[in-house]
């Protein structure tokens, strides 16, 4: 079990968020009501302070990371004209439509041939041509060539989607990858999980309980999973803690989730963003530490709180290890791969970056396995960035 927190009440100027403190130190669990009005402070500071405390009293002062590879092998969803936030899917005649072989499946994971990458994170479209023998002979096929490399794989509305085209239930789908090789799911698909905001953004996905549903499935199993929450679009912080309150009564439930994860929605390149005329205004750097200090108040049996990096940018992830989150995702790119493709790839950061980055933050870096079991904390015969201590 944690220890309690201990909440340095001299930084945290506004007085409801010191008797939210109170409580939080106290142990006391806090209600939907109590989360919007962590929402609503004005403190962000004082905010940070506390969700540093509760996850200094849970992780110290160690921030992990993972070496992941991401691999997606196909863009084709039937969803495309009604997930209006999406700018990856495509129609099976569109330009720039694709479905992988599995023999460009094998090639991409090839990357993980020098024993580097740990985690394969496999997730597509809602494609009728990949349904669960495709992805039964890509796990069996990962697993043989990569028997080191766990398997992450396929969001909730994924299964729900085989399920549906291969007339099983989810939990036989679930079975059948789990034998194939699925190890643990990723948190896709949960967008926001209110009625409303799902009919205008996400109309025909798999609703939230839905996600809910699949998940359950998932970690009565025994197949561990993460979660997410797409913000910074068209929901009220009402539906921000609803999603939230979901989340946390599965966790006390089954103590299946691994990580909470928010993602800041970005308005570029998809038809939602033409809509709200957001282009080029993603979500604030105010909003998104809050929405991960929050996520890190409320979700008390929640271990772990990742930052995405490529979605907020590294430097407010740097800001967020003082407002409760623990862990970092994001390629990281070893400085042999980094130097040898000659420039800064668009989605990876080398180890040195990702090192220089936690320890400024005053953090200690730790390598860990897909299952948060630290590998390494001594990074000593990797290169160091200037500047490193
Ligand atoms: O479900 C789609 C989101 C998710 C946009 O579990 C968008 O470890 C922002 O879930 N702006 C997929 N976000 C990514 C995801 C994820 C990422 C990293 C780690 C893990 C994990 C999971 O990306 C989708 C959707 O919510 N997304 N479009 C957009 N325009
Ligand atoms: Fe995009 Fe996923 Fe929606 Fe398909 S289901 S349109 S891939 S967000």
């Amino acid at each position: 079990m944690a220890a309690a927190p201990q909440v340095p009440f001299d930084r945290i100027h506004d007085p409801v968020l010191r008797r939210l403190g109170e409580q939080v130190a106290a142990g006391n669990r806090l209600t939907a009501a109590d989360g919007l009005a962590l929402y609503r402070s004005a403190d962000l500071t004082g905010l940070g302070v506390l969700a540093d405390a509760v996850n200094r009293a849970k992780n110290g002062d160690v921030v992990t990371f993972a070496s992941n590879q991401h691999i997606n092998p196909t863009n084709i969803c039937v969803l495309r004209k009604t997930c209006v936030f999406c700018g990856y899917a495509r129609l099976p005649k569109e330009e720039g439509a694709y479905r992988y072989t599995l023999d460009q499946v094998l090639g991409e994971a090839a990357h993980a041939a020098d024993g580097m990458t740990r985690e394969f994170h496999i997730v597509g479209g809602l494609d009728m041509k990949a349904g669960l023998a495709y992805y039964e002979e890509m796990f069996r096929a990962l697993k043989a060539n990569f028997p080191h490399v766990h398997i992450k794989g396929l969001t909730a509305v994924e299964i729900a989607h085989i399920a549906r085209i291969e007339k099983m239930s989810w939990h036989d789908v679930l079975v059948a990858l789990k034998a194939a090789g699925l190890d643990t799911m990723p948190g896709g698909g949960a967008e926001t999980f209110s009625a409303a905001v799902r009919d205008r953004i996400a109309d025909k996905k798999l609703a939230g309980a839905e996600y809910i549903g699949v998940h359950r499935t998932a970690h009565e199993l025994g197949i561990r999973t993460n979660c997410t929450m797409l913000y910074g679009h068209v929901e009220t912080l009402e539906d921000r803690m609803e999603h939230l309150q979901a989340l946390r009564d599965l966790q006390d439930e089954t103590g299946g989730f691994l990580a909470y994860i928010p993602l800041a929605y970005h308005p570029d390149d998809n038809e939602l963003g033409k809509e709200l005329g957001r282009q080029g205004t993603a979500t604030t750097g105010w909003d998104d530490l809050r929405q991960l200090a929050v996520g890190r108040l409320f979700l008390d049996n929640f271990q772990h709180v990742k930052s995405h990096w490529i979605m907020v940018t590294p430097f407010l992830s740097q800001v967020a290890l003082h407002y409760g989150v623990n862990d970092l995702e994001g390629t990281v790119v070893r400085e042999k791969i980094y130097h040898a493709v000659g420039a800064h790839t668009p989605q990876g950061m080398s180890l040195a970056a990702l090192l220089t980055l936690i320890r400024g933050a005053g953090k200690v870096p730790a390598e860990r396995d897909s299952f948060y079991r630290i590998l390494r904390t001594s990074f000593d015969a990797e290169p160091v960035a200037a500047g490193v201590a």
